[in-house]
């Protein structure tokens, strides 16, 4: 049979059955999973992501200086075709569309984050209010269609005028400044704060490999400098959002190595736990113990990062909620070594999507949630970000069949619903992207939304993935 005449002979079925109002032959059991997949705990919060620079566009408007990532995207060479985000998705302007694709979505909440060189154009000094009010004015937006905003304080866009960057001490200090001035600012209408996007990303990828603005390829001892001054942002933040907004939640979204075990058994459940907790201790371990681990400053030896008194308190602030940024797998077995574990290379076959990067292994999401509550037993667990980048295409018709991502979010769910219905604290998911934005590095050239935007016209068109995921926000489940 062609897809043409199955697709019309369910239809003539169907209405047969409708007509004779009888129930169409199904077993109870399939009945049952069809109609209600794997459904999530009451009040589960279904969202999506985005941040500023990747989609906001109007880089010089209303006071906005630039960013290092305006500076590195016009240097020649370092981004996919010499891709900025100059104008990007122009939601800047396009956030009234914006907020009812969300709205279309049926979803409930937002993450967005806010621009530090909008409201700060030379880091630090006088707030420009024109920035505050853009701000205000997609929350009301927001809050207006139903719809709650989470708010991401810092997603990579650090004003290019700090001196020296995140190798200065200072900028941790202006980063506070600047976080609490906004949550001063927004308080009365948002209550979920998120101080730093993925520590991982912006400091290794910008001041290790160079990948990532501002492009630095530095010496152990001061990358590990660098990363010790963003986790300490992390921690000052906290405490300036807490001053300014009392009612307000706090916490961040982090993208920590995960680990699976080979197998699931005790021995390599305890491995991936030390692994997580291991392989994790300049960020996530740090931020959640308020220290170093011992195999960390041992491991770091001499380029261990220098630690000025009351850093490490600052750093372990109490959260109020984690976020995890959830993507790829590392594979991890017990071993009899003296920390107890081995990492397992992935296999050079492993599956992956359109950006290498993404290899496929849903189980991460299960063991993410699972490995965090088992170490640090936090209250509530975000998932912050999720999703993959697909090879979209245009059918003659103007759809996008996106069948490849709605592949990879059916299956991080379905792990992530078994976290969930184990009783570990998950309270919601947002899927990493509203729509096709500047995705860094690679430039326009990876497509990582639930809508497809074509980057001349700007038009938005929902793809296939954004009908599943109405489906699935409809249901409170996996279907
Ligand atoms: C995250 N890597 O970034 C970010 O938070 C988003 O801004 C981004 O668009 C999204 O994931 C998809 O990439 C990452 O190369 C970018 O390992 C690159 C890597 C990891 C995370």
């Amino acid at each position: 049979m062609t897809d043409m005449t199955r697709r019309q002979f369910g239809k003539t079925v169907a209405a047969t059955a409708a007509l004779a109002n009888v129930a169409m032959p199904v077993s109870a059991l399939g009945q049952t999973a069809a109609a209600k997949g794997l459904e999530f705990p009451q009040g589960f919060v279904w969202g999506c992501a985005t941040a500023a620079y990747q989609i906001e566009g109007a880089a010089s408007e209303d006071g906005r200086k630039p960013s290092i990532w305006d500076v590195f995207a016009h240097t020649p060479g370092k981004t996919n075709n010499g891709d900025t985000g100059d104008v990007a998705d122009d939601s800047y302007h396009l956030f009234k569309e914006d907020t009812r694709l969300l709205k279309n979505l049926g979803a409930g909440a937002y993450r967005m984050s806010v621009s530090w060189p909008r409201i700060f154009p030379d880091g630090t000094g006088q707030p420009n209010p024109m920035g505050m009010d853009h701000y205000k004015r997609v929350v009301d937006e927001l809050l207006a269609s139903g719809i709650t905003p989470y708010i991401t304080l810092f997603h990579w866009d650090l004003p290019a005028a700090l001196k020296g960057g995140w190798q200065s001490r200072d900028t941790a200090l202006a980063y506070a400044d600047y976080a609490g001035f906004v949550a001063d600012q927004l308080a009365d209408r948002v209550h979920q704060f998120m101080t730093i996007n993925e520590f991982d990303s912006f400091t290794n990828l910008g001041y290790k490999t160079g990948k990532f603005a501002p492009g630095f390829q530095l010496p152990a001892a001061e990358v590990n400098q660098v990363r010790h001054h963003a986790i300490l942002a992390h921690g000052l933040g906290v405490q300036a959002v807490r001053a300014s907004a009392p009612a307000a939640q706090v916490g961040l979204a982090e993208n920590p190595t995960v680990f699976t075990p080979v197998i699931e058994d005790e021995k390599n459940i305890e491995a991936a736990r030390r692994a997580m907790r291991e392989e994790n201790a300049a960020f996530l371990t740090a931020v959640l113990e308020g220290k170093y681990t011992e195999g960390y400053l041992e491991r770091e030896g001499e380029n261990a990062p220098r630690i000025a008194a009351g850093d490490m308190q600052a750093i372990g602030s109490p959260i109020d909620f984690l976020g995890l940024n959830v993507y790829s797998p590392y594979y991890v077995r017990a071993d009899d070594s003296r920390q107890g574990y081995e990492i397992v290379p992935r296999q050079a076959s492993h599956p992956h999507m359109a950006s290498e990067w993404i290899a496929v292994g849903p189980e991460v999401m299960y063991w993410a949630v699972r490995n965090v509550s088992e170490l640090w037993h936090p209250r509530v667990i975000y998932i912050t970000e999720n999703g993959c980048s697909a090879d979209d295409v245009v059918t003659a018709d103007g759809r996008i069949e996106d069948t490849d991502r709605v592949m990879y979010l059916r299956n991080h769910l379905t792990h992530l619903h078994r976290a969930a219905a184990e009783g570990f604290p998950v309270k919601g998911y947002f899927l990493w992207s509203l729509l096709d934005n500047f995705e860094w590095a690679d430039g326009y050239s990876k497509r990582f939304g639930l809508h497809y935007v074509d980057f001349k016209t700007k038009k938005r068109t929902a793809k296939l993935s954004a009908d599943w995921y109405r489906e699935a926000i409809r249901r409170n489940a996996v279907v």
